[in-house]
């Protein structure tokens, strides 16, 4: 009850930027799965939100951990799927790109960066966790199931700059990033695909960099952690996959 009490509050600061339309849809996602909506549309990976199928799915809004407040920046992510991969949309307003690590498997989670984590099945098989900073570089695993070293095949990631990276003279305007993760890839879900109806647990998660905030950066995701750690599962959503 303090939960839905707190989104309420925050959902009424976010009002003058959403429309009353997507704040609902937001309310309602907080208290159900999530619908992962099925696409027949394909999606070009190019980082340009332009498909039909990112104005219809539902959006996700992103909140502090622990506090659930509002975070220092805007951000909205939405999700999809083909038969043959999770599609996943993200779009966020910032006046400080920050990214600089370029080799995969570092701690791009130090960027800004776009964090995907999926449970596909019950915790014993693990998750799968992509941290991928605003030039594409990901950090990503397979944890849970005896933290094996993982890398997903065939995944992709897309980012979108508004603005200069890593330039602190001026103001940006934001980034946006499209990823696409193929079904068979995800050792947690063991070769196979969802069907319609088959529900997942969820995060998705932003390290916004600032070097004019407390500490330098903020956190938020999109399921309610009571923790300061994303990785906190037992807290996440459940996205639905939904029927062709
Ligand atoms: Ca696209
Ligand atoms: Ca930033």
């Amino acid at each position: 009850m303090v939960f839905r009490l707190m989104k309420r509050t925050a959902m009424r600061r976010m009002a003058g930027w959403m429309s009353a339309a997507t704040v609902v849809s937001i309310s309602l996602v907080a208290a159900q799965p999530h619908p992962c909506a099925f696409t027949v549309e394909p999606v070009t990976v190019d980082g340009v939100l332009d498909e039909a199928v990112w104005r219809e799915a539902p959006p996700l809004a992103f909140w502090a951990p622990v506090t659930q407040a509002t975070p220092r920046s805007r951000a909205w992510a939405r999700m999809a799927w083909s038969s043959d991969e999770l599609f996943v949309a993200f779009s966020a307003s910032d006046e400080h790109l920050w990214a600089t690590r370029t080799v995969r498997d570092t701690d791009t989670f130090r960027d800004d960066c776009f964090e995907v984590f999926v449970m596909p099945r019950e915790p014993r098989f693990g998750y799968h966790a992509f941290e991928t900073n605003l030039l594409g570089v990901t950090h990503d695993g397979l944890a849970g199931a005896g933290g094996a070293r993982w890398d997903g095949e065939g995944v992709r990631f897309a980012p979108r700059t508004e603005g200069t990276a890593n330039v602190s003279e001026d103001l940006d305007t934001g980034w946006a990033m499209e990823v696409a993760i193929p079904f068979l890839s995800l050792d947690a879900l063991g070769s196979q695909r969802p069907r319609p109806g088959d529900m997942w647990r969820f995060n998705l998660a932003r390290r916004d960099v600032d070097p004019r905030w407390p500490g330098g950066f903020d956190l938020s995701c999109t399921a309610p952690v009571s923790v300061g750690n994303f990785h906190h599962w037992v807290d996440w959503g459940q996205m639905v996959f939904t029927a062709p």
